[in-house]
């Protein structure tokens, strides 16, 4: 059964992990800025961005999700965040947190590796200026290979050996190996299929080891970089140089602490802002709001200044972006389980489309069904028309992911 989809974040110490986590979240973590605020893991629910089914049907009036909410067809769904302890280059042989910061990783199912482009902080996290963060996106990467490659190293004698002698497949027995890091075969058969001309596993040497623990990874921990602090004025330089040199690395500019103190203003009243937009409204721009407070001039200062250095120049703070590109790499797609297929109902009232989970395209419309309601014997399934759909239908946007289940009853199990 699959399990919630858990997102990871990563990134040297005092990058802005926690900060981001805590602009995604009213989680409110530990933010410091001295290396190491963060020792154990936080999780925390954070909320994707989509375009609800609602707005297909024009019931945006009728939606109210059970968990999450709705906004005018805008849906925010909660998912699963994961801030680990800042890791340092030498991690994996024990450096700083290293061993129980990559033993957190194994359960997340993408990253988004927070990485500081003002160049304030070094690779340890400690002030300094002028520091080249191109180099934090090589040796994060490196550290996770390392520690994954040495723990298949230490036992490669064995693995061989039992290999060899039970006949299994390659998938079968990377499966064993990698099962600690919460995959399945699924996932190692399609790291697999990166690697052209895959040799016997008794044949391979240390740099097929390594090719094979890099296409693990890309399935494993699919990675989107929140490059961050984009408010301080030597990010510009730094920004230009990560994107020229990982052009195929899905990236996103952020100001995680800009969103923190927009959230902040809006539960304080001084403003309106709805996340992940460019738009500030403060009293002087809605007089006739009657919640909205006045700021006094020093307020008003930063506000603008926010305007002007990070809304006006990027267009948001681009944390509810990074957010839903890891969500693209992960492949999620918001599937939509309803009591009537016609309606759109739950199991009473009149309100619409009241769950929602977030499954991997591709899957089965069966794993859908006992991802939801657990080991129960489906009786039917319909979709949007009333259409019958099969068990072994996949799910995709707009496909197959507004779906009614009828359970047997128990007596027919
Ligand atoms: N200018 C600027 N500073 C930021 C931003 N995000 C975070 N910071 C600052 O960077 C420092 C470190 O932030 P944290 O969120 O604690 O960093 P962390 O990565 O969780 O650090 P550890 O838990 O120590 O690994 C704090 O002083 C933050 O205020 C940002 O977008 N812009
Ligand atoms: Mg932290």
């Amino acid at each position: 059964m699959p399990r919630d989809p858990l997102i990871g974040i990563v990134g040297k110490p005092s990058s802005g992990k926690s900060t981001t986590l805590n602009s995604l979240t009213d989680a409110g973590a530990k933010v410091g800025a001295f290396p190491f605020t963060t020792i154990d893991a936080n999780k925390a629910t954070g909320y994707l961005q989509v375009d609800c089914a609602c707005s297909r049907y024009g019931k945006e009036e009728f939606c109210k999700p059970n968990y999450g909410v709705c906004k005018k067809g805008k849906r925010f769904i909660p998912i699963m965040l994961l801030d680990v302890a800042g890791l340092v280059p030498g991690a994996h042989e024990g450096r700083g947190l290293g061993n129980k910061f990559l033993d957190d990783l194994r359960q997340a199912d993408a990253l988004i590796h927070v990485v500081d482009v003002s160049g304030t902080t070094d690779a340890e996290g400690k002030n300094t200026r002028g520091y080249d963060p191109v180099n934090d996106i090589e040796w994060l990467q490196d550290e996770i290979r390392q520690w994954i490659e040495g723990n298949l190293k230490k036992r490669w004698g064995s693995i061989v050996r039992r290999h060899t002698a039970t006949k299994s497949s390659i998938v079968d027995t990377l499966q064993t190996q990698f099962g600690g890091y919460s995959s399945n075969a699924n996932l190692v058969a399609r790291a697999l299929k990166r690697i052209s001309k895959l040799p016997a596993l008794e044949s391979w040497d240390d740099a097929m080891i390594t090719e094979v623990v890099k296409a693990f990874m890309e399935e494993k921990f699919p990675t989107v970089l929140a490059l961050n602090k984009i408010d301080h004025p030597d990010a510009d330089k730094n920004i230009s140089k990560i994107i020229l040199r990982y052009p195929h690395t899905k990236a996103v500019l952020t100001s995680a602490i800009t969103e923190v103190l927009l959230r902040k203003l809006v539960k304080q009243k001084f403003i309106r802002y709805e996340e992940g937009t460019e738009f500030i409204d403060t009293k002087e721009d809605l007089p006739a709001d009657e919640e909205l407070r006045p700021m006094d001039e020093r307020l008003l200062e930063k506000v603008e200044k926010i305007r002007d250095l990070v809304l006006y120049r990027f267009g948001s703070t681009g944390v509810v972006e990074v957010l839903k590109a890891a969500a693209e790499v992960l492949e999620l797609v918001p599937v939509y389980t309803v009591r009537n297929i016609h309606t759109f109902a739950g199991a009473s009232g009149s309100s619409v489309f009241r769950d929602c989970v977030l499954v991997r395209r591709g899957r089965t419309v069966e794993s859908v069904a006992r991802y939801i309601m657990g080991d129960v014997t489906i009786a039917a399934i319909e979709g949007v028309g009333g259409m019958k759909v099969s068990e072994q239908d996949t799910v995709d946007v707009g496909r197959n992911d507004i779906l009614s289940f009828r359970v047997a009853p128990a007596g027919q199990r």
